[in-house]
């Protein structure tokens, strides 16, 4: 039985004073359950007061990426131990954002998948496809070599450890989600694709629905058997959706 998990990705948003706010009241309303995993991933230079405020409770904190080097002179770049040291748990690799405008490939997202988990870190690997990708018929071979790039570095096993966020990228912050049938298709055939190489990885490999996730779409899309819980952007930065979301993982 796979445990869900949402993670909230605030993106570039928020302020001091607003993550106060926000994080003030999903303390009170999130308490733990071992039915959901909840973690929020707000933007780097404000993880240290965010990882102080939920100290003690249930809510996990993630950065939003990595570098793929461990130290050295890589400006501007942070490094996974560096996220560990200030108490992350999780951190988000080969966002499609990242892919987009960083031009980050799938070579570059797999060392950022080896170096968070050599320190310490369950990497969230994105994946998914533009519109003229799943418009061509070429979803699933976008998709698998995005996966592919990480079983082939990493070696399956580290998927023990890892979870993978399927977002399509035509679903990203623009109101469209892919319909329960749709996802639930490139859903099953990640997890075929990872059980391809073993079986029982893939049977507790978690993986999360993100594009457009809302307080209303959400108990629909997690009530399907391969997807196990969702990466929120937009509806994350409201607290009241975000609980509901939760409660609908949970
Ligand atoms: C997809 C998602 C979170 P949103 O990027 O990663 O964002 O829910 O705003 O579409």
């Amino acid at each position: 039985m796979r445990k869900a998990l949402v993670a909230g990705n605030w993106k570039m948003n928020g302020s001091m004073a607003s993550n106060r706010e926000l994080l003030s009241a999903l303390k009170e309303a999130i308490p733990g359950s071992d039915a959901v995993d909840v973690a929020v991933c707000p933007p780097a230079v404000y993880l240290p007061d965010v990882r102080a405020q939920l100290q003690g409770g249930s809510i996990a904190v993630g950065g939003q990426d990595c570098s793929d080097e461990t130290s050295g002179a890589y400006t501007g770049e942070i490094a996974a131990g560096m996220l560990k040291e200030i108490g992350c748990e999780y951190v988000i690799v080969g966002h499609s954002e990242r892919r987009a405008r960083q031009r980050e490939d799938s070579d570059w997202v797999a060392r950022k998948f080896i170096a968070a988990q050599a320190a310490g870190l369950v990497p969230i690997l994105c994946v998914g496809e533009q519109l003229a990708d799943r418009e061509a018929g070429q979803t699933e071979a976008v998709v698998a070599e995005q996966l592919d790039a990480v079983l082939d570095q990493a070696g399956v096993a580290a998927f023990e450890r890892g979870v993978v966020a399927y977002e399509p990228v035509w679903a990203i912050g623009t109101g469209l989600t892919a319909t329960p049938e749709q996802a639930a298709e490139v859903h099953r055939f990640i997890r075929d694709r990872v059980a391809a190489r073993d079986s029982s990885v893939a049977g507790g490999l978690r993986i999360l629905y993100g594009g457009s996730v809302k307080a209303d779409n959400a108990a629909g899309l997690f009530a399907l058997p391969d997807i196990d819980g969702g990466l929120i952007g937009g509806a994350s930065l409201d607290a009241g959706s975000f609980v509901a979301i939760v409660n609908a993982a949970g």
